[in-house]
């Protein structure tokens, strides 16, 4: 996959998608990323990418021009354009599975100001939140998708570690999980993980996953769409 950047603050792209497993996704050349500096989309002297908004009021909006030159070079008729916008849709693990079947992604960062609302009008595909809160701009959203789409790529995860079976590709929380000492600082491991019995072990943890949910998350239980355990088997949770 393919997935282009504008954003205003590249450097805060260096370090975390060149670490763990995007970083060995870019090395093997299973995810291709590049960062673009808005403001190399400018023209004027001071590189301007933002102006006081219309109509008066606090902040500062970007530009039209610098963000319509930029998608027009780097977006071809397979690309979807997204804003990272706190007004967006919810970004979970089902649009993550989404956008892990495209060729190409172009991810455009706003800033806390916003951005000039002729750009999502005539440009942008999608616009997606990575949850309820505002922050200086769309930098880490950008990378939480990012991450969180690579490791969905075909070959980017080892077996050991498949993405199929974990929390929320069941639309539930995933259970305990424990590693040895069987027993640390007087606590034990639930000793049904140690009796070898691997269809005991499956019950107790789907039983562990649902009541996980239950407690922490009831919303999960009563999102249908969500739910991928309910969706695709119809099997009542
Ligand atoms: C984007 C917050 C996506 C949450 C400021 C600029 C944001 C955001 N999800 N805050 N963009």
């Amino acid at each position: 996959m393919k997935i282009d950047v504008l954003t205003l603050f590249p450097g805060m792209f260096a370090g975390p998608l060149d670490e763990s497993i995007v970083g060995r996704a870019r090395e093997t050349g299973r995810l291709d990323l590049r960062i673009h500096n808005l403001r190399d989309y400018t023209h004027d002297r001071h590189r301007t990418v933002d102006d006081r908004p219309f109509g008066g009021g606090p902040g500062m909006v970007l530009k039209p021009e610098p963000v319509f030159e930029a998608v027009e070079a780097l977006a071809g008729p397979e690309t979807r354009v997204i804003l990272l916008t706190p007004s967006g849709r919810r970004f979970d693990q089902a649009v993550a599975r989404e956008l892990a079947q495209l060729p190409h992604l172009l991810m455009l960062c706003g800033s806390y100001e916003g951005v000039d609302e002729r750009v999502q009008e005539a440009l942008v595909d999608d616009e997606l939140s990575i949850g309820d809160y505002v922050l200086t701009n769309g930098a880490l959203p950008a990378m939480v998708v990012i991450d969180a789409v690579t490791r969905l790529l075909p070959g980017v995860l080892g077996d050991d570690a498949s993405s199929l079976d974990e929390s929320f590709s069941h639309g539930l929380l995933e259970y305990p999980q424990y590693t040895r000492p069987a027993e640390f600082r007087g606590v034990p491991v639930p000793a049904v993980l140690l009796s070898g019995n691997h269809a005991e072990i499956a019950r107790w943890r789907a039983e562990q996953s649902r009541l996980r949910t239950a407690g922490r998350r009831p919303d999960l239980l009563k999102q249908p769409d969500g739910n991928v355990a309910a969706g695709e088997t119809g099997k009542p949770l």
